[in-house]
């Protein structure tokens, strides 16, 4: 047994994730909880959490869902529309209630309806949260339907991005789940301590070859869409580097299957139950352990600049196999690499 190979990490934290609400909710805490200290809860519920009395309601429901004896911070996020009002942004913030605020451009993904269609809309709200060193979390798509879906993440950089640091260049912002070179660039050129990026599992893992494996996969659907092999080594490289500009934010986003494999299936990847050992699993292909502690639990309280955790947890090489499903009521989710295989297990 003493031979088995283990890592000893500070209990990671999770920048990006989906935790929905109610019995879905109740059924998949658990799931992060395990793996996870902390963890950005995104907004975008079917009504999306746009002041402070949703955050803190949607806070309490969460704590209240917890069936596990683990400790479990909740981190709020503000959705931004265009009539998000200073006052309440900035009572917010200081008040502990919100960490960040989050730009959906419109239709950009689910439950995005109320996004934001021309960034300008928002400058007043991106000056106060310069001014008052709030983060701007950003689904960096390009919502214009004229361009080609694999394209949206480079063209919102070019077009949107490029402009918004210009105009607020000490305002603090995360290009979320970024999933090409060109952001890859972008980050690692500017190296900026206002710029930094979270990083998927399935991003890492996958490319959008492995959409259409043996015909089409449902399940590997999400936003922004898997890309090609050349932007997935470019991620895999980046966290390889050991640069403290990328963390961990797994997107992980479930749906109930009857929602996922249908006529219109829903965007999103349940990963909860495997997140940290697939970033383990990638980590060790790259060669790269030695910065895997920092991209799970260091890069992303330093750059929120909020302490990192004091718990640890410990990742032993042994094989695990993920769940099947997980149910809810009559109905299920598959999770991401349903019934797999995976060199990592948590001890
Ligand atoms: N992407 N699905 C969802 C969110 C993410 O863009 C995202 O953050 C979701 O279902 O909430 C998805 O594919
Ligand atoms: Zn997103
Ligand atoms: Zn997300």
């Amino acid at each position: 047994m003493s031979s088995l190979k283990k890592i000893k990490i500070i209990k990671p934290d999770d920048w990006h994730l989906h935790l929905r609400d109610k019995k879905i909710l109740k059924k998949i805490l658990r799931y992060t909880q395990t793996f996870y200290r902390r963890a950005i809860i995104m907004p975008n519920l079917n009504k999306p959490i746009t002041n402070c009395k949703k955050a803190i309601a949607y806070k309490r429901r969460i704590i209240n869902a917890s069936q596990l004896n683990t400790k479990f911070e909740p981190l709020m996020i503000c959705y931004l529309t265009k009539e998000t009002s200073l006052q309440e942004l900035k009572y917010g913030f200081f008040k502990k209630i919100f960490i960040g605020a989050k730009l959906y451009p419109d239709q950009s993904t689910t439950n995005s309806k109320t996004g934001i269609n021309k960034i300008s809309e928002i400058f007043h709200i991106l000056e106060l949260m310069q001014k008052i060193n709030m983060p701007l979390l950003i689904h960096g798509e390009d919502n214009n339907f004229d361009i080609d879906i694999y394209d949206r993440e480079a063209k919102f950089i070019e077009n949107t991005l490029v402009l918004l640091r210009k105009t607020f260049p000490e305002l603090k912002i995360i290009l979320e789940h970024i999933t090409t070179k060109e952001a890859v660039y972008y980050i690692e050129e500017n190296n900026s301590p206002y710029l930094a990026g979270t990083i998927t599992p399935h991003h890492l893992m996958l490319n959008r070859n492995n959409m259409f494996i043996g015909g089409i996969q449902p399940n590997l659907y999400c936003l922004p869409i898997l890309k090609r092999n050349i932007h997935q080594n470019a991620l895999r490289q980046a966290i390889s580097n050991g640069s403290t500009r990328f963390f961990l934010g797994s997107d992980s986003a479930p749906h109930l299957y009857e929602n996922k494999i249908n006529l219109i299936g829903c965007a999103g990847i349940f990963n909860a139950p495997s997140s940290l050992l697939c970033y383990v699993t990638v980590f060790e292909e790259m060669k790269a352990l030695k910065y895997f502690e920092s991209f799970c639990s260091k890069n992303g309280p330093n750059f929120y600049n909020i302490p990192i955790n004091k718990e640890s947890i410990t990742l032993i090489k042994k094989p695990y196999k993920i769940l099947e499903k997980v149910s809810v009521g009559k109905e299920f989710i598959i999770p991401f690499l349903s019934g797999e295989i995976l060199n990592w297990s948590i001890l």
